[in-house]
């Protein structure tokens, strides 16, 4: 559908490999000088930076955009909003140009099967409308606990979705290194996985979380890895982001 196509899996996995990374850092901070900041700290040891643009306390477009895309886009950094669009297609594109307008920066965004394949239409019109292309990531795992994308939901979402031209990838479950391995049989060599739900520490997770090893989480087939806490709530963001892309590139 989209005049301009698509983000395609081969350019976002060169694109990571020019890093000589696979860690995907995940900003989950309230302000945009905190982001700002860690993406500084850990800017050479990212392939792509994981927002949560809806949770910032003081999001102002042109600062925004001033302060982390631009050295995001300038570093060779992809950016990568994390909204999980799960509404009809009409309603994802909405979504996409609103307040925040994610179309006009994300480089590539997160999406739910569960509404139908109608959602990642919605979100290419949206990347449309504003001149721009971008790839979707479609949830096919979830790393918390007792989550309801059992193993036939998995199934389900990548048979429909490894096709599509404007789908990149699935997220994976990290945490455990066998569901990577199911799912990248699932998927096939063409498609992207990335797995949140990875920490060096696993008694560091809350709320649900669960946590695997990122260089498990490779040898089991992921492309690159999600990492949150363990980078931004060390001492040290820049030498945690080393030690992780150290883990998701040695001996592999
Ligand atoms: O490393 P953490 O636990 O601090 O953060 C993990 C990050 C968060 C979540 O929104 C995200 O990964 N995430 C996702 C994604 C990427 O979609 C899916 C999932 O199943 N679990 C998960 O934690 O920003």
């Amino acid at each position: 559908m989209s005049g301009l196509g698509f983000m395609s899996a081969d350019e976002i996995r060169s694109s990571m490999a020019s890093r000589r990374t696979r860690v995907v850092l995940a900003a989950d901070q309230k302000s945009i000088s905190e982001i700002s900041h860690s993406l500084s700290q850990a800017g050479p040891s990212i392939c792509m930076l994981k927002t949560h643009v809806d949770g910032v306390v003081d999001f102002e477009y042109t600062r925004w955009m001033d302060e982390v895309i631009r050295p995001a886009r300038d570093m060779g950094i992809l950016i990568f909003e994390d909204r999980k669009f799960a509404d009809i297609g009409h309603v994802s594109k909405i979504q996409m140009l609103g307040h925040q307008r994610i179309a006009r920066w994300a480089d590539i965004v997160t999406a739910h099967r569960i509404s139908g394949p109608d959602v990642i239409d919605g979100i290419h019109s949206a990347w449309e409308e504003v001149g721009r292309k971008g790839s979707v990531l479609v949830l096919a795992q979830m790393s918390s606990s007792e989550n309801l994308l059992d193993a036939r939901y998995t199934e389900k979402t990548v048979a429909s979705c490894k096709g599509m031209p404007g789908v990149c990838g699935f997220i994976g479950n990290g945490s455990n290194p066998r569901s990577i391995a199911s799912l990248r049989d699932a998927v096939g060599s063409e498609k992207l996985i990335l797995t949140p739900g990875i920490n060096f520490d696993p008694n560091q997770s809350v709320m649900g979380q669960r946590y695997g090893h990122p260089t498990e989480a490779i040898r089991s087939g992921a492309d690159a890895v999600i990492v949150g806490s363990g980078i931004i709530r060390s001492d040290s963001i820049s030498s945690a982001a080393a030690q992780y892309a150290n883990a998701t590139m040695d001996d592999i």
